[in-house]
């Protein structure tokens, strides 16, 4: 028996009473403190259903707490529609211990044009009882660079042996930041067959470029080692690991030039 008000009767307390009659007992009553679950977390804030949310380092919040215990919160974030500690689908994932705020700002960008489930799941560091939030969904913006090389140029004579000065212009035709990008030369027998890279090793690094931008990039190449009919240019933006998830159309990071003469 419980009696309300935190009283609990003793551990062996009983009476057997016969309609009519009036028992009456002893036993020490004492004040057992019962130690309430923790809230269930609610209050998500992007807001359920949040369409175009930011891929950019999103914030997330919500209400939660205990009403007598310390907490901390596992913050789960994934593609799937159940995202809990063994969903394969997860994207980021905070466990207990580490997160007694009710927020987290992620630095991260997420993907573009899908939709994310999460939930919160907060344990009560008394008793260790767990309480899950409902999952919540929003669905990110979707936003991808587009580099494009435009106005390609050559000055100088192609021949064996002679410096020539290349130029290209890269612009961010999309609309999302690109944070990196190499910028590669080559002369070729046939258009965009980008066979003799004169960019080595590693290629023209250009920084971040905005939505909009444009870096004009130049390159004195020394034509050694030049092949017959090697008379084609071709500009190559290659995004590399700054393009995963960011770049999403290569055809126009390629512009081949006329041909040049190649004695
Ligand atoms: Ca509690
Ligand atoms: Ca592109």
């Amino acid at each position: 028996m419980n009696i309300p008000g935190g009283w609990r009767t003793p551990v062996g307390f009983a009476a057997n009473v016969t309609a009519g009659q009036t028992v009456s007992g002893t036993g020490n009553y004492t004040p057992v403190f019962v130690n309430e679950p923790p809230n269930a977390p609610s209050n998500p804030s992007p807001a359920n259903g949040t369409a175009n949310l930011s891929r950019v380092n999103p914030a997330f919040s919500w209400t939660g707490g205990d009403p007598d215990s310390p907490v901390t919160y596992a913050f789960l974030l994934g593609t799937g529609p159940n995202p809990d500690f063994a969903d394969p689908n997860l994207v980021h994932l905070v466990g207990f211990g580490v997160l007694s705020e009710k927020s987290l700002q992620l630095e991260r960008v997420l993907s573009a044009g899908t939709t994310h489930y999460w939930k919160v799941k907060v344990r009560d560091e008394v008793t260790g009882v767990i309480v899950d939030s409902p999952v919540w969904q929003f669905t990110t913006e979707y936003s991808y660079s587009d580099i494009a090389a435009k106005g390609l140029s050559l000055e100088g004579n192609v021949r064996p042996g002679a410096q020539v000065m290349l130029s290209v212009t890269a612009t961010n035709e999309g609309s999302f930041p690109l944070g990196g990008a190499y910028v590669h030369f080559y002369l070729s027998r046939s258009p965009g067959a980008k066979e003799m890279r004169l960019t080595l090793p590693v290629g023209i690094f250009i920084g971040s470029t905005q939505p909009g931008g444009q870096q004009v990039v130049q390159f004195q190449a020394t034509l050694n080692g030049l092949q017959a009919g090697q008379s084609f240019i071709d500009a190559w933006i290659d995004p590399g690991a700054y393009g995963q998830g960011v770049e999403n159309n290569f055809a126009n990071n390629l512009q081949t030039g006329a041909s040049w003469h190649c004695p």
